[in-house]
């Protein structure tokens, strides 16, 4: 191997003052601010080509931006008002830096960007004390320093912490040092690697087999800020339907009709809150995609209908691979409408997976994403509501490369390009041409896509989850940072197959993992075929009963959830946040892997140990109260605190107003009512509540209802201003409970005034609190309002 670094500078061409190109003898390098704190740099051999289509980015027109550039015959300087970059001319080397003049990240001085043939690399500096995170899903430690990883789409069952690589590519990471943050995007789509110092101590590196040297440099200093302007740039998850943050119940399989129906009726019997039942592979005909099995499921739209009657949305599963059989609708017509991989002779592409010999449909092509699309008919048609997309990496039994051919041709919008450069896209535009389809279909509802394999930008189409896990300790401490993992990559809407989709996990084993599912996005368990049955009544009455406790906790935060959610969508922070994520001034939150944030508002430290009745905590400075109770933990940054096997260890931070709502056995059985909010005493909070009608797009045409809800704290007491609403959405009339914890002494008066603004826009007395109460013992304050659309002021007057 012979790498040769990009040569010395021989010209250089600035254009609309600020996208600069630079040439040696034989290679370009392209620079250009797109925002104060996002640089966009090109390399390659040869001339700037037009950069070809990126799957991942869509923000591709930014305000026009003219940073201060200066260049000199030695260097090219370029400064925003957030930060600067320098291009030193002989050799050719980037570093950027902060306003201050902080260096950030710097080209590693003897090598910098690098060719060997068609390979791709640049070689960076690697300070002692810089920390490493990212890289989507990822099954070893968080802090990536000191391992080497690949991107390669790839179907592993059983993986363990060290295989690598896994299902997703994501080749996003941050460098985060002293709790400042830059953030690196190496949008290549071919098989890709990174080296976070296991080459060598003191530098790092990324790169490729093939395409462009071709990365986004982000600086934050938070990494809060990098994953809003990543997030900006690859796109932001849309706001999933209400009821897939339900409580979601899978098997490898359940059928026929018969024993889906039971595992509905168990549920509701049992009173364990259920919102979806999935059917896995054995619900088709021979396992062909847009099939029903005529003997299992011989009236699948007479199901789905029964079903949805009791609250349960189907969901089914979709493979790639379309049976090559002439008899066979959707290989007839994916022939027709020319939508199968071929080889380079023009031959269809055949690969064995469930069906037998399959082809693959090309998802570059918008001609064969119509045709997916448009397949979906059948099961929208039946009433399925959720569409879990699997084995596309895509996974090929049999063949050598357990993948497609790597030279087999895609069409790739008309270049005619090779598998090796469409690979780890694939899973992603299958995961597009299904929500485009179903979303045609069923114009105004929200769709609801899972998938396994996936690319950065992924979480615009679908949810994802993080494969073949196993029924073990292990497993589930992965569980935790995987999901972090792909959460503080782009995807907040993720999960694991609770209980281990691989084994036979012991009924306490499963209720911890159901306990941290409270806190992933998508709570789903699901589980191989051949092993034990794990519906959460599988493991003695005990466990049912704490299991049920576990997913009742789910229906009652949904109102926070939704609200975590909402956020994810508008701003890419994701509901799971590591500690380092969060709070990155905070010492020693970089290597805390097993308690995490979920929102702004709580942390969780699930149990994650065979046996364990305590947890230690590890807390961030500020006061912490427990959820439940209220109280007060003890000051300190390490606390031990109870976790006897039904308690989950999650925390309120002071200044925290979390909505939630009565349980319910599904999300829709009834109207939230009353709608609870508790507030966690700080001098000044404030928090947005929001609520929609949970399945349609009508909010992004302004119906929805978002209120702000400010909280103050003095020695006199409290006070709270909940705004008018806005948004023109109206919930049903509701009783909206406030419960005030750790109020230490009986309140003096607590006055409740609610004032409709007139269309003229002058205040008036409509209503006051209809009682309020409090508890010696606990020390909580309720206050019982009628809701309405209109500001509220409550104050409770202690002094
Ligand atoms: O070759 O559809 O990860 O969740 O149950 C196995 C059967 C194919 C792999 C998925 C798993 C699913 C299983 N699938």
């Amino acid at each position: 191997a012979q790498w040769h670094s990009v040569g010395s500078v021989d010209s250089t061409v600035v254009r609309d003052g600020n996208l600069v190109t630079l040439y040696s003898e034989h290679d370009f390098v392209e620079v250009s601010f797109l925002a104060d704190d996002l640089v966009h740099v090109r390399a390659g051999h040869g001339s700037p080509l037009q950069t070809t289509t990126s799957v991942a980015v869509v923000k591709n027109a930014w305000p026009a931006l003219r940073p201060r550039i200066d260049d000199s015959p030695k260097q090219l300087l370029v400064e925003t008002n957030e930060m600067g970059m320098v291009v030193q001319k002989f050799p050719l080397r980037i570093s950027f830096y902060d306003r201050t003049g902080e260096p950030l990240n710097a080209d590693d001085a003897p090598t910098g960007m690098a060719w060997n043939r068609s390979e791709i690399r640049v070689w960076k500096t690697m300070p002692a004390d810089e920390n490493y995170f990212g890289l989507g899903e990822k099954a070893g430690k968080a802090n990536r320093k000191g391992s080497a990883f690949t991107m390669w789409n790839s179907d592993i069952p059983a993986y363990t912490a060290d295989t690598d690589p896994l299902y997703q590519s994501v080749p996003f990471f941050y460098g985060i040092r002293h709790g400042r943050a830059y953030g690196i995007f190496f949008d290549n789509t071919f098989r890709s690697s990174f080296d976070f110092g296991k080459e060598s101590p003191d530098r790092y590196s990324f790169g490729a087999l093939g395409g462009e040297l071709n990365y986004y440099f982000f600086y934050g200093p938070s990494p809060k800020k990098v994953l809003s302007r990543f997030t900006e740039l690859v796109g932001r998850a849309p706001l999933p339907p209400l009821w897939a943050l339900g409580y979601q119940q899978s098997r490898w399989s359940y059928f026929p009709e018969q024993r889906v129906r039971e595992i509905a009726r168990t549920f509701r019997e049992k009173n364990i809150p259920c919102d979806v039942i999935y059917l896995d592979i054995d619900y088709m005909e021979g396992y062909r995609i847009f099939t029903f099995s005529q003997k299992n499921f011989p009236n699948p739209k007479k199901m789905i209908s029964d079903l949805g009657a009791d609250g349960f949305k189907i969901a089914v599963i979709v493979d790639p691979g379309i049976k090559a059989d002439s008899t066979y609708h959707a290989f007839r017509s994916g022939l027709t409408s020319n939508a199968f991989l071929k080889h380079q002779d023009g031959t269809l592409f055949i690969g064995k997976v469930w069906p037998g010999e399959c082809a693959f449909p090309d998802f570059t092509s918008p001609v064969a994403r119509r045709w997916w699309g448009d397949n979906f008919r059948v099961l929208t048609e039946a009433g399925v509501r959720g569409f879990w997309n699997d084995m596309n990496e895509p996974s090929v039994f049999d063949a050598p490369t357990k993948t497609v051919d790597l030279d087999v041709i895609h069409d790739d919008g008309g270049n005619n390009t090779t598998h090796a450069k469409n690979h780890n896209t694939y899973g992603m535009l299958m995961t597009q041409s299904t929500y485009e389809g179903v979303r045609g279909l069923r114009a105004n509802e929200r769709p609801f896509v899972l998938t396994r394999a996936s690319y950065a930008g992924g979480q615009r189409y679908s949810a994802a989850w993080t494969g073949d896990n196993v029924s073990s300790w292990e497993h589930l401490q992965m569980a935790v940072s995987m999901c972090l993992g792909v959460s503080i990559s782009g995807q907040p809407f993720v999960g694991t197959d609770i209980g281990g989709f691989i084994g036979n996990p012991s009924g306490e084993l499963f209720a911890r993992w159901l306990q941290l599912g409270v806190f992933t996005p998508l709570m789903r368990g699901h589980s191989e075929i051949g092993s034990p049955n794990k519906e959460p009544w599988m493991f003695g009455r005990k466990f049912e009963k704490i299991n049920r406790e576990t997913i009742e906790l789910r229906y009652k935060l949904l109102p926070y959830i939704y609200n975590v959610m909402v956020q994810a969508s508008r701003t890419g922070i994701p509901a799971m946040r590591p500690m380092y994520f969060q709070y990155p001034d905070d010492p020693g939150s970089s290597s805390n892997e097993t308690e995490f944030m979920f929102g702004d508002d709580i942390l969780v430290a699930p149990v994650l140990w065979e046996g364990d009745t305590t947890r230690e905590l590890q807390l961030p400075a500020g006061t912490w109260f427990d959820f439940e109770s209220g109280r007060k933990l003890t000051a300190g940054r390490k606390v031990t605190v109870n976790a006897p096997l039904g308690k989950i260890p999650f925390y309120a931070r002071a200044g925290a107003i979390i909505p939630t709502r009565q349980i319910v056995q599904y999300t829709d059985q009834a109207p939230i009512d009353p709608l609870t909010l508790t507030f966690f005493p700080d001098s000044s909070s404030s928090t947005l509540y929001y609520e929609d009608d949970g399945r349609t797009f009508d909010y992004t045409r302004g119906s929805f209802f978002e209120r702000t809800i400010q909280q103050t704290v003095s020695n006199k007491g409290i006070h709270v201003r909940i705004s008018n609403a806005q948004g023109s959405y109206r919930p049903a009339p509701r009783t909206l409970v406030a419960r005030f914890m750790a109020v230490p002494s009986m309140p003096k008066s607590v006055v409740c005034t609610a004032q409709r603004l007139t269309m003229m826009g002058e205040p008036h007395l409509a209503s006051s609190a209809q009682g309020w109460s409090y508890n010696v013992k606990s020390q909580i304050v309720t206050v019982k309002i009628e809701g309405r659309p209109f500001e509220i002021l409550i104050d409770i007057v202690t002094q």
